[in-house]
């Protein structure tokens, strides 16, 4: 599938490279890597990587905005198991796409697809491409898989084999990496956010079958200076707490008008529950979106029950 794929960029002059909605430095890092070997790899092609901005991933290049009219263009969409969730208009616009993903699988939307659910992240897939059909790979583009490399594994808590320490180890001892600068970029925050943290340990509820919440209404998120996305990006920062196993933060977007969940878990599969409420996502990591606060009370309480029967099955 990964020649196939290779084939196909080969043989369109202009490539769009999408990836899902909620960026984040994988969808951001596989993106960029791509579509800096395609440049170099092919000297004559157009490449845009487009998608909504985040100021917050300023490290990365600026989006590229693709005006969509002739239906002359490849389209790849990286880390992204679903339509709904591509950062993406009018994909009927294009002649071909292709999907490189390592969620678990939803549907099918391309006439290629790679998906490897054992993968560390997309940037890794990214990484398998270029190596096989010997693209360009230099220090700008491994650069860029390092840091979704290390995002999607949480500094190599989840989702790492002694094979994604030997893919580090190459990129690292081949490319130069700055560890030092990346690191920096991933994880320096604004005092706000710290603050605002803070908030979330001081109001975390916790269940007694080991779900913890926090609700975050838009009000909490104007005191104290943040959006709804970095509050949702603020619960991998719970995990290894010892009296819960499933936790998620509950937070109000007035704007698009819904409420964001933002699961994890250690032990129940929790993106069956997820999909039921719009959205999906990893066994253990997973998202969803409902209208309002009531029926976020419904999730709330299906979280809890899958965290019971869990208990239950486990004997604990
Ligand atoms: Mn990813």
């Amino acid at each position: 599938m990964l020649e196939n794929i290779y084939e196909k960029i080969k043989a369109y002059d202009t490539v769009v490279i999408a990836r899902h909605i909620g960026v984040d430095p994988d969808a951001l890092g596989s993106q960029f890597a791509l579509k800096t070997s395609i440049e170099k790899t092919f000297k004559n092609k157009k490449v845009y990587a487009v998608g909504a901005k985040s100021s917050k991933y300023n490290y990365f290049p600026k989006l590229d905005k693709y005006e969509n009219t002739n239906k002359e263009a490849l389209l790849i969409v990286v880390d992204t198991p679903d339509k709904k969730r591509i950062d993406i208009t009018n994909l009927e616009n294009y002649q071909e796409i292709c999907k490189i993903d390592h969620h678990p699988f939803i549907e099918k939307f391309g006439e290629c697809e790679y998906i490897k659910t054992d993968s560390s992240s997309a940037s890794e897939l990214i990484l398998e491409l270029i190596l096989k059909n010997e693209m360009v790979l230099d220090s700008e583009i491994a650069t860029y898989l390092f840091i979704g490399i290390v995002s999607d594994t949480n500094r190599f808590l989840f989702n790492t084999t002694y094979k994604t320490f030997e893919i580090i180890k190459n990129l690292v001892q081949k490319y130069n990496i700055d560890i030092e600068s990346a690191y920096r970029n991933l994880y320096t925050r604004p005092i706000s956010e710290i603050r605002f943290q803070g908030y979330i340990s001081q109001n975390m509820h916790v269940t007694s079958n080991g779900l913890g919440y926090v609700i975050i209404t838009n009000d909490i998120m104007q005191e104290y200076g943040v959006d709804a996305s970095s509050a949702g990006n603020m619960v991998n920062n719970y995990n290894n707490i010892e009296e819960v196993i499933v936790w998620t933060t509950v937070s109000e977007d007035v704007k698009n008008k819904i409420v964001k969940f933002n699961i994890r878990s250690r032990g129940p599969v929790i993106n069956t529950v997820a999909e039921k409420y719009n959205g999906g996502g990893h066994k253990f990591a997973s998202g969803a979106r409902v209208k309002n606060m009531e029926e976020a009370e419904e999730l709330i309480q299906e979280l809890d029950n899958l965290c019971k029967e869990y208990l239950e099955k486990e004997g604990k």
